[in-house]
């Protein structure tokens, strides 16, 4: 039996979480910009959803909130308080968890795909949201730390910030089987609209050059203009693949049976479950995050939906999921989890967690949870973490403080004071 298996490396919420408004295009993110935010809930949310993958006998896989504030960010900008009204969203930016949505830390290639045999990462430049683009070279440390062991894996620097990139959010990988040789299938955007195309087509194969992909096992494909305008910053806000399974909507693509032509070209296996927008329109897809679902390979072999609790109550929504639980698809459970806090900044199930197939003894242990580990971080969370965080607190010293500690305390918990 192969030892490669998919591990889901959850971010944990940061302890600066908070609601700033700052992705144009994400409307959650719009939406909720100046609400009070609860950082302690929504991380104690997220390690609800590792927990609940982890009962369900997967391998959980955690990554660890970047520092906030980033002082070196304000000062790069000449940034010091107090700061007028045409700063006030520089600072926010270098108080962002946005870390937590590890969706987009990186691009990852499994070892079956690539030329020499190793796992290839590639972290996410994320240059089109300034505060996102602070994110890479963090992300990158600790990407070498988890998989430090350079026989199994190799991790690259972002791709040059000319081309924009945003990870595995546009990236998707479909084969038989995790550990068989896979169809990645890379997803970009064309710029015209309201809102910007946060993943650039170059960005996408200078990604599958570094990683030594077959390109006759590679597809680049254009998002569909209207699903970016229509509030899919992402690809994974409406589509998501695993193993011979793509669930999709219908305007996901620009060029949907073309798409699907494609994929099955390479994988004659391939089940393609497309959900029209006569069942969910794009606006209901977006607004419940249906599709930023974990669709997982659980242990007996069936494929689970993880989905935001938001998709469940979505009255559309669930008449889709009832029929298609009714029906003789390839997707035989839809498990709802709680992700509210996370989910109004625009981030659902699959936003927070990054899939890398391999051997998890190749990992670094203290990037993997077990219930233990759990418990001792839930502690963590519950003593350290801001309770709540108005965006007007925002550059007070007691709550930097607060927030820096609370940082610290989970490091020293996981043995991870490297990171600090
Ligand atoms: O980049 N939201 C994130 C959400 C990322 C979701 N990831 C995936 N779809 N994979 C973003 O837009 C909001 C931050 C704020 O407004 O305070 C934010 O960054």
């Amino acid at each position: 039996m192969s030892t490669l298996v998919e591990i889901n490396f959850d971010g944990i919420v940061g302890p600066s979480h908070n609601y700033a408004g700052l992705s144009l295009g994400n409307l959650a993110s719009a939406r909720h910009g100046g609400n009070v935010s609860y950082p302690r809930a929504a991380a104690l949310q997220g390690l609800g959803k590792m927990r609940h993958n982890l009962s369900l006998g997967l391998v959980q896989g955690l990554l660890c909130p970047l520092p906030r504030p980033n002082h070196g960010f304000l000062g790069a900008l000449g940034i010091t308080e107090p700061v007028d009204e045409t700063e006030r969203r520089l600072r926010a930016a270098a108080w962002s968890a946005s870390s937590m949505w590890t969706a987009n830390a990186a691009t990852v290639s499994p070892a079956p795909d690539t030329a020499d045999g190793r796992c290839h990462l590639t972290a996410a430049n994320l240059v089109t949201m300034p505060h996102r683009s602070q994110e890479w070279p963090d992300t990158v440390c600790q990407l070498r730390l988890a998989f430090a062991d350079s026989a199994h894996f190799a991790v690259h620097d972002a791709v040059p910030a000319c081309f924009g990139d945003e990870g595995a959010a546009n990236h998707m990988r479909m084969g038989t089987s995790h550990a068989a040789s896979g169809l990645e299938i890379f997803v970009y955007g064309k710029t015209g609209g309201a809102f910007p195309a946060r993943q650039h087509e170059q960005a996408s194969r200078a990604v599958a050059r570094l990683h030594g992909l077959d390109p006759a096992r590679c597809l680049f494909v254009e998002q569909s203009a209207e699903a970016i305008a229509a509030g899919a910053f992402h690809n994974d806000v409406v589509a998501v693949a695993n193993e011979r399974v793509l669930f999709t909507h219908e305007q996901a693509f620009a060029d949907p049976e073309g798409t699907y032509a494609a994929i099955r070209a390479v994988l004659p296996e391939a089940e393609i479950v497309v959900v029209p927008a006569s069942s969910v329109s794009l606006a209901d897809a977006i607004a419940s995050y249906l599709f930023n679902a974990q669709l997982l390979t659980l242990p007996g072999g069936e494929m689970g939906l993880v989905i935001p609790l938001e998709a469940w109550e979505h009255r559309a929504v669930r008449t889709w999921l009832d029929g298609m639980l009714a029906s003789n698809g390839p997707i035989r459970r839809v498990l709802p989890v709680d992700v509210r806090q996370s989910m109004a900044n625009g981030g659902g199930p699959a936003c927070l967690r990054l899939r890398v197939v391999a051997n998890p003894a190749t990992v670094d242990p203290r990037f993997l949870l077990s219930e233990a580990r759990a418990d001792i971080l839930e502690k963590v969370i519950a003593k350290a973490w801001p309770e709540q965080i108005d965006p007007a607190d925002l550059g007070r010293d007691s709550l930097a403080s607060s927030v820096i500690a609370a940082r610290g305390a989970l490091l020293s918990a996981l043995g991870l004071e490297a990171l600090a």
